[in-house]
């Protein structure tokens, strides 16, 4: 199946920004870049070819923005540390490639939803960094005012659905945000992001199932970092071939940790899913970090495969490494490395020096008409007077 015409660069402010600066800095190496990927595991669908191109000022926008989110990452752990960022907290650090390949092979009209592991989606969905952190500090400044943290980020205007607690309730709802866009006639998909643990959750077969029914352009894609928190994959699913099983539904494997087999397989399954309706992808990634702060991450797995995986998979490394040799000079990385931690630190600063929402935000957002009657105990503008009779014995 041949590739949409829709092949392009990053979308919206992060990805235009860095864009406009690497076109001044490589004005004459946008020369076309053949390069072979993992071939791609198909399920009920021909595979596409796993030749793909690549020019120097793309790569430079992979690196930028996927060296961002891993110093973003790094950063939110050091403050999460040093008791600046409260509560859950997940990081994505080494599954960036996923959602950097996604994003160069959509627009933002195209919609997305996830899970609780999200910060990175409010930098790619057109957010700055300054948002993001004051957000996980509970600040007024972030993305939702400091009403939502680390595990709400949402973002309305780009499409972007969140940030779901739940594990698997963001499936269901991609479905819904996918017949959205057919009712209303619109050429555009729902990526609908969710983790190998949550791909063995029935509501998924039912999402899969009506999204089948329906023909709903929706791209359900499962990030496989072969870990639900502590439970290896093979513990949890009979069949850990998540791309087969929509059974009905095609499938595709991909590289996760390879920007340019995800860019390339999303850019088709887009063209699929928008023609036929649903598809199922499996991106195999890994993530660096525990499954969320109260993890060490190294219980389960030993120290020996995450050190591999930095040292062989690295998606930042693969990007640089075909920078490099492509004519890129190392100083030129080393320029933008340096940029980045400054970006990171300064809104790590701006965050810390941000305030903190006020006490009647808690109810003023809980209804489009403010009510004055008491829910659960509480009137508005109250605190919480229990019920709870000490006199009860069980
Ligand atoms: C319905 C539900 N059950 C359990 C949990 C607790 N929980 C949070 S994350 C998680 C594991 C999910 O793993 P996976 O789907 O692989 O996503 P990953 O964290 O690896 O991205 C569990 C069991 C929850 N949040 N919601
Ligand atoms: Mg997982």
């Amino acid at each position: 199946m041949a590739l949409p015409a829709a092949l392009q660069g990053l979308k919206g402010q992060a990805g235009s920004q860095l864009g406009m600066s690497v076109a001044r800095l490589f004005a004459s190496a946008a020369a076309p870049i053949k390069v072979e990927v993992m071939p791609y595991k198909v399920h009920r669908i021909e595979e596409p070819s796993n030749i793909v191109e690549t020019n120097v000022p793309e790569l430079m926008n992979f690196y930028k923005l996927m060296y961002k989110m891993r110093r973003m990452e790094i950063a939110a752990d050091m403050m999460y540390k040093a008791k600046f960022i409260r509560g859950f907290c997940h990081l994505y650090d080494g599954q960036e490639a996923v959602l950097t390949g996604i994003e160069a092979a959509i627009t933002l009209q195209d919609s997305m939803i996830t899970s609780y592991r999200d910060h990175c989606q409010h930098i790619s969905r057109g957010g700055s960094i300054k948002e993001l952190m004051a957000e996980l500090m509970g600040k007024r400044e972030g993305a939702t005012r400091g009403l939502g943290g680390s595990m709400h980020i949402y973002n309305r205007k780009n499409n972007f659905y969140g940030g779901n607690g739940i594990v698997g309730a963001q499936i269901p709802l991609g479905a819904g945000i996918a017949l959205a866009h057919k009712y209303r006639g619109e050429p555009n998909v729902c990526i609908t992001m969710y983790g190998d643990g949550a791909a063995n959750q029935g509501q998924k077969y039912e999402a899969l199932n009506m999204a089948g029914l329906w023909n709903l352009p929706v791209i359900f894609v499962c990030e496989n970092n072969h870990y639900g928190m502590g439970t290896a994959e093979w513990r949890a699913a009979k069949s850990p071939n998540f791309y087969t099983r929509g059974d009905y539904i095609p499938g595709i494997k991909v590289d996760g940790m390879d920007v340019l087999a995800v860019k390339h397989a999303v850019a088709f399954a887009k063209a699929y899913a928008l023609a036929n309706g649903p598809i199922v992808m499996e991106m195999d990634t890994y993530r660096y970090h525990g499954h969320s702060m109260s993890d060490p991450g190294s219980t389960y797995r030993t120290r020996d495969e995450i050190n591999a995986m930095r040292t062989e998979r690295d998606p930042i490394e693969r990007v640089k490494k075909l920078l490099l040799a492509n004519g890129v000079d190392a100083g030129e990385l080393k320029k933008v490395d340096r940029e980045t931690k400054k970006e990171v630190d300064e809104a790590v600063e701006a965050a810390k020096a941000g305030s903190a929402p006020p006490d009647h935000w808690l109810w003023k957002n809980m209804f489009m008409e403010p009510l004055d009657a008491p829910m659960r105990g509480v009137l508005p503008g109250q605190y919480h007077v229990s019920e709870f009779d000490p006199e009860y014995k069980n």
